[in-house]
């Protein structure tokens, strides 16, 4: 017995001073083996027990046990203090130096073309419109039956169109909203929509794109003039432009409106006296417009003797141009950022 006591004072020495010594949890999982585990030092020497006489064992045994639970003692602090270290190494490493320069994240701006869509609304909501959005594929009729530009109307010429079916094309103007807009409204009055959008049509050069933008505009009510026409839009060009802006309207054709005008504005670069941009004439083409034609409002179930309206059609990039001095406007959809980082 006494050698066996003297075994497990050895034993219980020689654990705890290598449990004290270990740097890893690891190696002190491997040591609790050694020493504790079904196949440890402990347990050999208690197994030899059997040896002793019935007076002694419980006597060992009790020591045996008092020793398991002090080296399990030491393991547990042991265990702590591991974890505490691993965890105060952890958060050294992850230190963020936030003085350190970081990765600049360029932030984006609006598109100059959505920029001015969006003036143009932000000024025709002040005047108390509705703003309203249809499909830039369209139907035939609403395209141009609708205002007035049957199957053989040469009129249909002057919009050279993409056609997906014999019924079916991309919208070449936004005025097929006009004959949305009438149908969904019919018979209510009064009209104040104004419709931003795409269009397409077979242009390709410095002023013309296949794929551009319009803003529609229609009113219909009683008592609607030319005046109001004309009063609308020098309000809306003097917001755009400045208020030193003048328009000037000249006699012209389409289908849909009767009288139609072409509206110019009056160049912002010589103030009107002529120059180059203005090729001299010191106005600039800006929109077409006019009276709503008497058959566009029957055709859409408005009676033409008691009400009146009149419509417009204005390029986004032609105003565009105009407001920001940039002749060729392919420059719009190049996507290259020394360009609209300009803006
Ligand atoms: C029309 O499209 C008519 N729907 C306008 C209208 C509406 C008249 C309501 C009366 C009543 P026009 O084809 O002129 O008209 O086009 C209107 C404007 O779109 C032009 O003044 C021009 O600024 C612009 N535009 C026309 N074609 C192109 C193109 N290919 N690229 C860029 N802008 C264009």
């Amino acid at each position: 017995m006494e050698q066996m006591l003297e075994d497990l004072k050895r034993i219980e020495a020689e654990a705890k001073s290598r449990f004290e010594q270990v740097g890893k949890q690891e190696e002190l999982n491997e040591l609790r083996v050694k020493y504790l585990g079904k196949k440890g030092e402990l347990t050999a020497i208690l197994k030899g027990m059997g040896k002793l006489s019935g007076e002694d064992r419980p006597k060992v045994g009790q020591i045996a046990n008092e020793i398991r639970q002090s080296l399990e003692e030491v393991i547990s602090a042991k265990t702590k203090e591991l974890k505490e270290a691993a965890l105060k190494r952890q958060i050294e490493e992850e230190k963020i130096d936030i003085s350190l320069a970081g990765t600049k994240l360029e932030a984006g701006h609006i598109h100059p073309l959505t920029r001015i869509i969006d003036e143009i609304k932000e000024i025709f909501l002040g005047m108390g419109y509705e703003i309203g959005e249809g499909p830039e594929i369209e139907n035939d009729y609403n395209n141009f039956e609708g205002l007035n530009l049957p199957k053989d109307h040469p009129a249909r010429d002057m919009q050279d169109s993409f056609y997906i079916t014999e019924d079916t094309l991309l919208r070449t103007h936004t005025s097929p909203m006009q004959v949305r807009t009438m149908a969904a409204k019919v018979p209510e009055y009064p009209v104040k929509v104004i419709c931003p959008g795409r269009v397409f049509r077979r242009d390709d050069d410095a002023t013309h794109s296949p794929m551009f933008h319009q803003v529609e505009g229609l009113v219909i009510d009683e008592n609607i003039s030319m005046a109001d026409l004309k009063g609308t839009l020098l309000k809306v060009m003097k917001q755009l432009f400045g208020e030193d802006r003048e328009i000037r309207l000249r006699p012209s054709y389409f289908p849909f409106t009767e009288p139609s005008t072409e509206v110019d504005v009056s160049c912002g670069i010589c103030g009107g006296k002529g120059c180059r941009t203005c090729s001299d004439t010191g106005w600039l083409e800006i929109l077409g417009a006019g009276m709503v034609h008497p058959n566009v409002l029957e055709m859409a179930g408005y009676d033409s003797s008691k009400l009146q309206g009149f419509a417009f059609g204005l390029g986004v990039e032609r105003i565009a141009m105009l407001k920001y001095g940039i002749d060729d406007l392919r420059v719009f959809y190049d996507n290259d950022i020394r360009f609209l980082g300009e803006f």
